[in-house]
């Protein structure tokens, strides 16, 4: 009964130290390349390689090592259960993150950064702006939607099934969509990578946002069409937007939005994985798949998240 972690191109020390204590008898075991995996019942994988997969012929299960599952569901996968990360710690840091990037805009921090090059002093008042639209009202969604209206934001949010969220103007199913963002101030993505999410962040949907409004896109990199954003942008659709999140990632070098000005650029660091909460979890499902009892935070597959 082997856990195996694969969690390329990083430091696993503490990660492992982590899980071994919270598994003292079993076996827990860090992947490199040719290692035997025949008797590996459990994987903690975070881009894992895609030939890893038939190389497990006791597999019973895999755990995501992050909340989002799409890069894992874009492998050819051996049957069995899957689980991601639900963390409240998560769920606060995404809060955080999305308080202060809409702050930076409503604030004029982005037109204060590019007078400071120049020495220009042009004091004006905060945009007052509170609508804040949220695409997924899912763990982080809904966490999100309760800091912002706690600090007084007005906010929507979006979802595929129905929602009765206290304080929250809530919209479901595909048909809302462009009614929920017609008027808000910010938008902001924190939608799984599906089928039907991809490229949701494009201009048909800017265009049906007030001018001048902003997006703020944590989730993922492909949710975002890169060349309507700059399109957008640059006519004045939209005034700003925070990117957590890239198609490629690292952001090329020679990629266009280092040199925007009005683009908040942060390295995917909205909400990173907490090991130690994360390991809990991970040591809690591999328990319960030894049990032969289902996983905690399982996905849906045939949904992708
Ligand atoms: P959840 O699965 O808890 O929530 C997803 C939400 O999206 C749900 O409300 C779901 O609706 C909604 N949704 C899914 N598909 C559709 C659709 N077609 N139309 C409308 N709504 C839809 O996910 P989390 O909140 O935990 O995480 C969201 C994403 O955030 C992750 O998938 C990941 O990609 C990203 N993320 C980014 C991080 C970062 O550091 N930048 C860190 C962690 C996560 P319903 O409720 O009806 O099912
Ligand atoms: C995640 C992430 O999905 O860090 O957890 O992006």
């Amino acid at each position: 009964m082997t856990l195996l972690v694969v969690v390329p191109d990083r430091n696993n020390d503490k990660l492992m130290m982590k899980l071994q204590q919270l598994l003292p008898q079993y076996n827990v075991v860090l992947w490199r390349e040719g290692i035997d995996c025949s008797e590996v019942t459990f994987v903690l994988a975070w881009n894992a390689p895609s030939y890893l997969w038939p190389q497990l012929p006791k597999l019973l299960a895999i755990s995501s090592y992050g909340a989002g599952v799409d890069s894992l569901l874009k492998q050819s996968l051996p049957d069995v259960p899957i689980a991601r990360i639900v963390d409240p710690q998560l769920a606060d840091n995404m809060s955080d993150y999305v308080l202060h990037a809409i702050g930076y805009f409503k604030l004029r921090f982005s037109q204060y950064q590019q007078h400071k090059t120049a020495a220009i002093w042009k004091p004006r008042r905060a945009k007052t702006g509170t609508h804040v639209g949220i695409l997924g009202l899912g763990n982080l969604g809904q966490a999100v939607a309760k800091k912002l209206s706690s600090v007084g934001f007005s906010v929507s949010g979006w979802s595929r099934s129905e929602k009765n969220i206290e304080g929250v103007c809530c919209y479901a199913g595909a048909e809302t969509l462009h009614k929920m963002v017609s008027d808000v101030d910010y938008l902001v993505c924190l939608l799984p990578l599906t089928p039907q999410t991809r490229g949701i962040l494009n201009q048909t949907l800017f265009q049906k946002m007030p001018i001048g409004s902003v997006i703020v896109n944590v989730a993922r990199g492909e949710h975002l069409n890169e060349t309507d954003l700059l399109a957008a942008l640059d006519d004045g659709q939209l005034s700003g937007a925070a990117l957590d999140v890239f198609t490629t990632e690292p952001l090329p070098t020679e990629h266009l939005f280092w040199q925007q000005p009005n683009i908040l650029l942060t390295p995917h660091i909205s909400a990173v994985t907490n090991i130690d909460s994360a390991c809990g979890q991970i040591a809690d499902n591999y328990l319960r798949i030894k049990l032969g009892k289902t996983l905690c935070n399982q996905i849906d597959q045939s949904l992708g998240y």
